[in-house]
């Protein structure tokens, strides 16, 4: 296996001289002397896509990560013929191609900086064991870059220095810098001289990407087949960069139902009935809030993907009513590996159909997993993830569950060696018959797309949920993702504050981790500041192997039950503020959390920063990391924070001690922000909501919050029925402006807002709301600085 780049390795191939180009519409085509073709697509005016062919004939073009939504045009295009180079200029970038080699370089078209700049750029060696190419590309390191993205590696925030392959992969207890583990998402966004732009290499192959770690100036990206095929993103925003790239390969189809935003409890395993029962009852008896209990493979008769054992779970259907009626959603896990047994129906259907994966020379992919041996659905094959999709009628029509759990789906197998499928196995891949180096990478978000489809349609009208453990780009379209088999120590925690926020900046937001962790068990100390950073990840859950004890908010004792209990009913009270974020990266793509350095990249402070990070638009959390903290040192960032338990103002631009005993954490508010509120609830639904509290952060200036709501699940919001307030505040020093704008065709259950003002400088003497004028006194709640106002105002004057 070739590792390192265009170093040590002296059977590089380079393209010779331009000899032709042509110009159709978009699209510009330039041919070597050597044969090499580099064609370059102008998607949009800040979006060039790169494709390299050294047989002088491209690929079917076909990519599982770009989606048919993503936007195409542009204002501008016009192609400038200079004696040694051409031209491409769109509205926002000019992109030179160098006659002599093909080599690159984009620059900002305004302002003429130098944005990326290949150095050897394209090359190739010759793949003598496969066939075709081992593709490569390098680029020359500008002063100061950084690099973020490339989805769960559990390496900082910032991958400068360090070298990454792709190559989806179970990895159970993986520990910090473990590469790769379960997921390749082939995208990065670079940032210099205060500009950001982004590659992404959609190339399914095992790949690699290099970071200045073999070349302190350079930095590369190869694989071992396929086409050299990336996307250059322009930002020069970072936000921009990550919108542009969840562009092109997809934002979440729907919203998922707001109880998914809930809290989820998990172990392996949760059996028989009686058992789950005790545990989502205690839930209910120690009101701490929770939406969605799990059922791990011992639900299963013999490890079979949908059947239920007799023995443990007689009668499904009636449990999943009574679980639901108690407010518990059921979500079982299925995983690929279909049980050979000509008894069970749905491997037989499986054989019957040649459906399941075969190696080159013809037999069944046979591997062995939890059921024993298993043959593995071919998900690459659009019939046979129709089929897939049709197997969770009774599941989720019938027997009423609410989510599905893919696992295993690397695939992973556990008699093989590389512990997956071999590179033989044959897939369809849309029509383009390919093997498993090509298809390993994308296999589990097939297998993810098949269940979400299944869901999509049996769960109608209600909104589906899906998670998987394996992914690719795109992936995000379908499904929610946790971080895998992470182990309860105190570096997990920290590896997990990564994970999360370097997903959401490789345009997957909707990802959590095991809270607490899988392998091993924490202290309670662990898992109530693990509970503590887990209520601000997009998907918030306790999960945890069977083999170390428990893991419930009740295992620690009353102090930690304590503990949990008040941050899982922050998260509840947040689940409006928690909704709006995600309704906002749904219809833009902007990451749910944001590391500082994508909230700030002209502060430098915030390139190497891991810990702290922004969730939604306005709420500054970060996690205590370390046993027996009374409060860390953090770093915050631009702009004005409000201490969320005292109050107390601190400006942005330096790093501070923040008090945080185990029952506290550093959580601040961006002045000016508006907070919306729901009354805690032991979960999603229980109350009619019948006032909305907003939380008022006073500031001198302006500021925007928005807010959004909806009926919570269904589909009715995208015809219209959903609510939007933009809110606007304006801070002087004896007066709060607040104004509203309301838009879509809801209407919120509530009829009132409860406004909690904070910070305020002066004592609030009357009220003007719209236009009508009352005295503080007559409409304060409780000598506090809060009053009850109709939720319709649009403008109101604090004085
Ligand atoms: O081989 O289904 O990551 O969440 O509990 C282990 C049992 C299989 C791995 C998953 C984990 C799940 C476990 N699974």
């Amino acid at each position: 296996m070739i590792l390192n780049t265009e170093l040590e390795y002296k059977g590089n191939l380079f393209p010779s001289h331009i000899i032709s180009y042509e110009k159709n519409l978009d699209t510009l085509n330039f041919t070597t002397e050597n044969g090499v073709i580099l064609q370059i697509t102008v998607q949009r005016d800040s979006v060039l896509r790169f494709r390299f062919t050294t047989s002088g004939i491209f690929e079917n073009d076909f990519s599982y990560a770009i989606t048919k939504y993503a936007s195409r045009g542009y204002n501008h295009l016009e192609v400038e013929e200079e004696e040694d180079k051409y031209i491409i200029i769109t509205a926002k970038l000019k992109c030179h191609v160098n006659k002599a080699d093909l080599r690159t370089a984009i620059y900002d078209a305004q302002t003429n900086d130098l944005i990326c700049e290949d150095e050897l750029g394209f090359h190739w060696e010759e793949s003598y064991e496969f066939g075709g190419d081992i593709v490569k590309m390098s680029k020359v390191a500008q002063e100061g870059e950084s690099y973020y993205g490339l989805g769960d590696k559990p390496a900082d925030v910032n991958l400068k220095g360090k070298r990454f392959e792709n190559w989806v992969t179970d990895s159970y207890a993986y520990g910090k810098y473990t590469d790769p583990i379960y997921k390749t998402i082939p995208f990065y966004t670079a940032l210099h001289h205060k500009k950001a732009y982004g590659i992404f290499f959609d190339n399914t192959f095992r790949s690699y990407f290099d970071f200045c770690q073999e070349r302190r100036n350079i930095s590369s990206f190869w694989a071992q087949g396929g086409e050299m095929n990336y996307y250059f993103i322009y930002g020069p925003e970072m936000s921009e960069v990550v919108a542009n790239y969840t562009d092109l390969t997809g934002k979440p189809h729907q919203l998922p139902p707001l109880w998914a935003l809930g809290y989820h409890q998990c172990k392996w395993s949760y059996y028989p009935e009686a058992k789950v029962k005790e545990i989502t009852n205690k839930f209910r008896e120690l009101k701490i809030p929770c939406d969605a209990i799990y059922l791990d493979i011992d639900y299963m008769e013999g490890f079979r993907c949908f059947t239920w054992s007799k023995e443990y779970f007689p009668d499904p259907k009636r449990m999943v009513k009574e679980l639901a009626d108690d407010g518990f959603k059921t979500i079982v896990i299925i995983d690929p590996g279909i049980k050979i047994d000509k008894e069970y129906s749905v491997f037989k259907e499986g054989l019957d159909n040649d459906y399941f994966c075969k190696r080159a020379d013809g037999p069944y992919m046979k591997g062995k997993v939890w059921p024993g041996e298993c043959y593995f659905p071919d998900f690459t094959n659009p019939e046979v993830r129709e089929w897939w999709s049709n197997l969770f009628q009774e599941l989720i029509e019938e027997i009423g569950v609410k989510g599905v759990w893919n696992d295993m789906n690397e695939p992973a197998v556990m008699d093989v060696p590389g512990k997956s499928f071999p590179d033989d196995v044959r897939h369809d891949y849309e029509g383009n018959p390919c093997s498993h180096r090509k298809a390993h990478n994308i296999y589990g978000m097939q297998m993810a797309r098949a269940t979400y489809q299944g869901l999509k349609k049996f769960a109608y009208p209600k909104r589906p949920f899906v998670i998987t453990r394996a992914a690719y780009s795109g992936t995000q379209r379908y499904t929610s993702s946790w971080t895998g088999d992470n182990v309860a120590s105190w570096e997990h925690l920290s590896i997990a504050n990564i994970q999360a926020q370097r997903m959401c900046m490789s345009g997957f937001s909707f990802i959590g981790s095991d809270i607490g962790g899988f392998a091993e068990q924490p202290n309670g100390e662990l898992y109530a500041r693990w509970i503590q950073l887990g209520i601000f990840h997009p998907f918030c859950r306790t999960h945890s192997s069977g083999d170390h004890g428990d893991q419930e908010p009740w295992t620690f004792g009353k102090n930690i039950t304590d503990v949990v209990r008040k941050f899982i009913e922050l998260r509840y009270e947040l689940l409006p503020y928690l909704y709006t974020a995600f309704w906002r990266y749904a219809e833009e793509g902007i990451p749910i959390l944001k590391s500082l350095v994508l909230y700030d990249q002209l502060d430098t402070h915030t390139h190497y920063r891991s810990d702290e990070f922004i969730c939604g638009e306005k709420i500054l959390a970060c996690p205590i990391l370390e046993p027996n903290a009374k409060g860390r040192r953090m770093y915050f960032p631009t702009g004005e924070w409000y201490n969320y338990w005292t109050d107390e103002i601190v400006e942005g631009g330096q790093e501070l001690w923040v008090d945080a005993d185990l029952d506290s954490m550093p959580i601040f508010i961006k002045s000016g922000a508006l907070i919306p509120k729901y009354p805690v609830q032991q979960f999603v639904g229980e109350k009619e909501i019948d006032e909305l509290k907003l939380d008022v952060y006073f500031k001198i200036g302006k500021e925007t919050s928005e807010v959004y709501e909806d009926a919570h699940d269904g589909y009715d919001y995208i015809k219209g029925r959903y609510s939007l307030r933009n809110f606007s505040l304006t801070g002087k020093t004896t007066e709060l402006v607040i104004q509203q704008h309301k838009s879509g065709k809801y209407t919120t259950p509530y009829d009132t807002f409860k406004l909690q003002l904070h910070g305020l400088p002066f004592k609030i003497k009357k009220v003007i709301i719209d236009k009508v004028e009352y005295s503080f006194k007559d409409i304060q709640l409780n000598g506090n600085n809060s009053f009850i106002i109709n939720k319709d105002f649009t403008d109101l004057h604090i004085l």
